[in-house]
């Protein structure tokens, strides 16, 4: 299969793209991607003289070069987007352009040449915080809390009224909280990893209850692969480890210390950087399940493996956290 994937130099997309080069060595990759601060080539850096892999800097919002960059692939998985809750929250606009409004460009282009299968990767953030003990399922209304999850909530809009309009080959993927190697440390887990090994404190919002359903990436990358392969056209897939018992934010971190070998000193605990903070998500995977997929890592092994990658490439999250990171940084944490 000859697969163009959007947005594959951020983490999961670049994930996705290491994920199918192993597995299926008959298969190619176009990797279509802007760049922006969350894109980095050097996630696919042992691949960049491998021929089965391509690379065009494109944004997802230019009509010409998406279809230029489609042209004989079999599909797209479509991961490119502004992902960050925090950013959302102080400006709105890139999401709603490059979410909104290039989900429905990178549609459009399937359409009209024809692509036999797009993959829509979206998040169960779209369901909003559920309480417990329900858990949100396909078929729930979307209730999105934050200018991100408004935003995917709007590209699936587009994506279903696509299906139902033109029968477009479209199948949705909506995955809880990934974590994994090359994650941006603007999200929690690889922000709180860097930041102690860089002997600082991590800032711990709003008491740290909130609860997320943490699955190691390389999970979701095979979640996705299997509906790729395998899905239903037309039909929406939520991915979750629903690792039980769940586990409050307060307890990954202390998780991460204790790998560490850190005391909860390293804790710091800030108020209302979230306004509209998400308290639970907790989604039904049993449909993607019945075809045949479960997570292969448990949380702990999959943190202990996370912090080993983080500890063995300094290189990589130093040079992240350089330059505008330090900026973000300061406005966002108030320092
Ligand atoms: P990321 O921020 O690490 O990477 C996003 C990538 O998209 C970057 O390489 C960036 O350069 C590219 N991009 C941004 N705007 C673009 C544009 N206009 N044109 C082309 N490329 C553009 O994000 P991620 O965490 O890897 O998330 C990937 C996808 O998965 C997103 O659609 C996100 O909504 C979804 N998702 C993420 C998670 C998670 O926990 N990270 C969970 C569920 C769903
Ligand atoms: O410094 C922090 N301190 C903190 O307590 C940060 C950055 C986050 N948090 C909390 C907020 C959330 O309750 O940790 C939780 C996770 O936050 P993020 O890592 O920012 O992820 P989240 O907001 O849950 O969204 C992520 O998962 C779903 C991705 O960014 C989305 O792209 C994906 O759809």
């Amino acid at each position: 299969m000859n697969i163009l994937v959007t947005g594959g130099a951020g983490f999961i997309g670049s994930n996705f793209i290491r994920y199918i080069l192993q597995n299926y060595l008959e298969d190619s990759v176009v990797n279509f991607d802007k760049l922006t601060y969350a894109g980095n080539l050097e996630n696919l850096q042992e691949f960049k003289d491998d021929k089965r892999y391509s690379f065009i800097k494109g944004d997802v919002c230019d009509y010409d070069a998406v279809a230029g960059a489609s042209q004989g692939v079999d599909a797209v998985v479509h991961f490119a987007a502004e992902s960050h809750v925090d950013r959302s929250i102080h400006a709105s606009h890139e999401f709603i352009r490059t979410n909104v409004f290039g989900t429905q460009v990178v549609i459009d282009a399937v359409r009209e040449l024809g692509i036999k299968k797009m993959i829509l990767v979206s998040t169960d953030e779209v369901y909003g915080d559920v309480e417990k003990p329900r858990k949100s399922k396909d078929g729930d209304p979307f209730k999105p809390s934050s200018p991100y999850s408004a935003s995917k909530a709007a590209a699936e809009s587009l994506a279903i009224a696509a299906i139902r309009t033109h029968e477009a080959p479209i199948m949705i993927t909506r995955s809880t909280n990934n974590y994994g190697p090359y994650q941006f440390p603007e999200k929690i887990l690889p922000l709180f990893i860097t930041n102690v090994l860089e002997d600082k404190k991590v800032p711990l919002y709003d008491g740290g209850t909130q609860i997320r359903d943490w699955l190691y990436v390389e999970d979701n990358c095979s979640a996705i692969d299997l509906v790729l392969r395998h899905g239903t056209l037309g039909e929406a897939y939520d991915i979750a480890a629903e690792n039980d018992p769940e586990v409050t934010n307060r307890e990954v971190t202390e998780m991460v210390l204790d790998i560490l070998g850190k005391g909860r000193d390293f804790i710091q605990d800030v108020w209302g950087l979230r306004p509209g903070h998400d308290q639970r998500y907790a989604v039904d995977s049993s449909k993607i399940r019945a075809l045949g997929w479960k997570p292969s890592v448990s949380l702990a092994e999959g943190l202990k493996q996370t912090v080993t990658w983080y500890q063995g490439n300094e290189g990589w999250w130093k040079r992240v956290k350089s330059g505008e990171y330090q900026e973000y940084y300061k406005k966002q944490y108030r320092v």
